[in-house]
């Protein structure tokens, strides 16, 4: 067993059962969502590792562990607030602050426009929170504007995926069949680090015989785990994918039969991977040609290959192109629909998968329908009982709605609901003054989230362990998260909330809802029909089996563990190569701004770190953020181990720990972003959007080393 994950390590938690009655719930962080029983009270919770639970088999990394100590957390938001006009927080009752929440929209809307009212969700929010966010978006407030951090996450593998096979579903087979794959190229993921439990399973594939092969500038915790590393240059992913294609075409690896019945598009994308020949590939990723030849033919020869993209491929400004790219080896081997084969996306969040089909991303109806096609709207219009004309239309993405924030035609007063864009967003300082520019921002959260202490009213939100609802996690399986304590005096589910406003605006008829099952209900009739159709799924039916693969049209219909056994869900049934030739990223080392810089996670940190820097054991494992600097590097700018550098980018500056390490590249430094002021990264990373995702790089951008404070004490 790894030093990362463990099964039910009892050592390892800071609270002991009070009773033997337990509740089998889910985590509150990735999108593993391990299953976990609670014990205890809510003041001393003690959680562990649910061994019945097919996805992580008792297994839990330690922010699963110890993630109860954010329930009866000091610092938790047991009162709305309100700003006072000297910048301090007042608290006020739930109805004078939801009747201010009503007033800033009311006034907004008259002023600028239904449009100048904003929303911003989350891969956090259950599927039922999710859905209702967007139906309150487009039923409640009739703004266009609403979109969420999953734009910042797996978009581009989501908009490729789309592309490429006709459809979204993370991983479109279950986890028990990882073990079978004789390869595994994992593609800018940290796994073990990001979901340790998943770790098992490559464990057990490693133990079958399988080889894994790890795409990562870093010779990351994972990287360490694999059979062969290829420590591409930051953003040469094409590039590399190309070339690996070049070589299995050469020399007779690819699937003729396959890409002939199955696919289409193959010639152009052929013709391109002609001219990555290894060199040229070698000089663009600094992978060398013995390197990609063994892998092309690790891949090539195996009977059965997965390939897995995660953030490191995917959030770039060729984020698309990039999985584009890797999908068209997968297909190329004739390995998607296949058993123990195919391509996947690794997702991140909590409801990552979930939360990206129900209707709060600025283009999309629940079900995964598209916002922009008429029988979709059709269909949501009447579910919700609206005139198909009065459901607003596309509105902007993430990124691109953050910074148009407060101008004439932008939003003017911002619903933020399970995120911390403050911290989390790129160029994360021109967002803050955005944020301040704005006629109201509202924040519901648990805690005091830099986001939330701009914010001019908070509302305190109920926690995963006092809730009811729906989760999906990254194959595609829902799952029920259950209450297992009575929430504090003083807060509220965001249900509660959502449906309360909806009553004051005059919309209330539409928002009959007083708990998540009912949600669901209405949830699963919008999305029969749909791409991720969820119509046959009740929360018993997700209780008997361990949860319920979707697609799952009615209700005697098991489930979907596997896609694309019988076709791709395109509309002429074949999956769909792209030609795609490698770009630059937006900002290349020049000798202004010498160095690649990177940025992703560590294990003992969530995210924007509002609930896990609230946590002492995870805090006491990593207290800061740090700088991975090669050791040559390091002689260059005389660093030494724990000095404080000063990293600058055209964007802006912030203060890191320097650690010297010889598992990252002598021209890359990388820092997690789990940190706020000015030990937040996301001051340094460029906004450069993908033109079809919209997804920023947050993986790559220019930097330089400004100063070394070797004594200066922690920011
Ligand atoms: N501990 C922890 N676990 C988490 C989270 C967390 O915050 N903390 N968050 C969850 C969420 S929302 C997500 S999205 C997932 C993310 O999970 P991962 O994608 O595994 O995490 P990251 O660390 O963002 O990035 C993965 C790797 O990409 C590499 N990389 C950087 N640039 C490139 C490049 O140009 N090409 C390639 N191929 N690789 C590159 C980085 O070196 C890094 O090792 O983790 C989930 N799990
Ligand atoms: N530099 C850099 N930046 C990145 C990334 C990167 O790799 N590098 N990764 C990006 C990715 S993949 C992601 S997913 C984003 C994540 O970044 P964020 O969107 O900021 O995600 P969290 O930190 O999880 O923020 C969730 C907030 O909502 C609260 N919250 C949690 N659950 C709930 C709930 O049920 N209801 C409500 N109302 N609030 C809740 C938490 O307390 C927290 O304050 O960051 C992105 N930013
Ligand atoms: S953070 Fe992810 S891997 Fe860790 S216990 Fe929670 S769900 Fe499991
Ligand atoms: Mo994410």
């Amino acid at each position: 067993m790894s030093i990362y994950w463990g099964r039910n390590v009892q050592k390892s938690v800071a609270f002991q059962p009070s009773t033997h009655r337990h509740v089998a719930t889910h985590c509150p962080y990735c999108a593993f969502q391990c299953g976990m029983h609670l014990q205890g009270s809510r003041e001393e919770a003690y959680a562990s590792g649910n061994a019945a639970f097919p996805v992580n088999k008792g297994g839990l990394c330690i922010k699963g562990w110890t993630a109860p100590a954010t329930l009866s957390h000091p610092e938790r938001l047991q009162t709305p607030l309100v700003r006072q006009p000297d910048g301090s927080f007042a608290p006020l009752s739930w109805d004078e602050a939801l009747a201010k929440v009503v007033h800033a929209f009311q006034n907004t809307q008259q002023r600028y426009g239904p449009d100048a009212v904003g929303i911003f969700g989350g891969g956090s929010l259950t599927n039922e929170k999710a859905y209702l966010l967007g139906k309150f978006a487009r039923v409640a407030l009739r703004t266009s504007h609403i979109d969420y951090n999953g734009r910042f996450c797996m978009s581009s593998a989501a908009a490729a995926s789309i592309k490429a096979l006709g459809i979204d579903r993370g991983l479109p087979f279950p986890l028990e069949d990882i073990p079978h794959a004789e390869v595994i190229m994992l593609i800018g993921s940290n796994l073990a680090e990001t979901m340790p439990p998943f770790m098992q399973y490559i464990e057990e594939q490693r133990t079958l015989g399988g080889h894994l092969i790890v795409v990562d500038p870093r010779f990351s915790t994972t990287a360490q785990a694999a059979t062969l590393h290829l420590r591409l240059t930051p953003a040469s992913d094409t590039a590399l994918a190309n070339g690996l294609l070049h070589i299995l075409i050469r020399d007779g690896l690819i699937d003729q039969e396959y890409i002939r019945t199955r696919t289409e598009g193959f010639e152009r994308a052929r013709a391109v991977a002609s001219t990555y020949w290894p060199e040229r590939v070698e000089r663009i990723t600094g992978v060398t040609e013995k390197q990609l030849q063994q892998a092309a033919h690790l891949l090539g020869s195996a009977r059965s290959a997965m390939m897995l993209t995660a953030r490191g491929a995917e959030q770039q400004s060729q984020g698309v192109n990039n999985v584009l790219a890797y999908i068209n080896i997968a297909l190329a081997l004739g390995t998607v629909g296949r058993p123990y084969s195919g391509y996947g996306c690794l997702t991140g969040q909590g409801n990552g998968q979930g939360g990206r089909e129900h209707g709060q991303k600025a283009d999309q109806l629940p079900g995964y329908r598209k916002i922009d096609d008429p029988e979709a709207r059709h269909h949501i219009a009447k579910i919700w009982g609206i005139p198909e004309p009065d459901l607003p239309g596309p509105g902007q993405s993430a990124y691109e709605m953050l910074n148009s924030l407060g101008e004439q035609d932008g939003v003017h007063t911002l619903l933020v609901m399970g995120s911390n864009i403050a911290v989390s967003t790129p160029h994360s300082l021109r967002i803050q003054e955005r944020l301040k520019r704005l006629d109201c921002l509202i924040v519901a959260d648990f805690f005091l989230s830099e986001t939330a202490r701009l914010a001019d009213i908070v509302l305190p939100v109920t926690q995963w362990a006092e809730e009811e609802g729906t989760m999906t996690n990254l194959e595609g399986r829902v799952l029920l998260r259950r209450p297992a304590f009575a929430p504090p005096a003083g807060v509220r589910t965001e249900i509660e909330i959502l449906c309360e406003l909806a009553h004051r605006l005059g919309k209330g008829s539409y928002f009959p809802f007083t708990d998540a099952r009912q949600v669901f209900k209405e949830l699963c009739r919008a999305s029969a029909g749909g791409p991720a159709d969820y119509s046959g799924i009740t929360y018993e039916k997700i209780a008997m089996h361990d949860g319920v693969f979707w697609p799952c049209p009615s209700a005697d219909h098991p489930g979907t563990p596997r896609l694309f056994q019988q076709g791709f869900p395109t509309p002429g049934g074949r999956a769909h190569f792209h030609a795609i030739q490698h770009q630059p990223p937006a900002e290349e080392p020049d000798p202004a701004f010498p160095l690649y810089l990177t940025t992703g996670r560590v294990l003992a940190h969530y995210q924007s770190g509002t609930q896990t820097r609230r946590v002492p054991r995870l805090l006491s494992m990593q207290p800061e953020p740090y700088a991975e600097v090669h050791p040559t590097t390091a002689r260059q700018y005389k660093l030494t181990d724990g000095d404080h550098i000063k990293l600058t980018t055209r964007r802006g500056s912030a203060t890191f720990k320097v650690k010297i390490t010889r598992t990252i590249r002598e021209d890359t430094l990388f820092v997690p972003f789990h940190w706020a002021g000015d030990q937040s990264v996301n001051r340094l990373t460029n906004p450069a959007l993908d033109p079809i995702s919209r997804m920023p790089e947050f993986k790559v951008c220019a930097v330089r080393i400004e100063a070394v404070e070797a004594l200066e004490e922690d920011a």
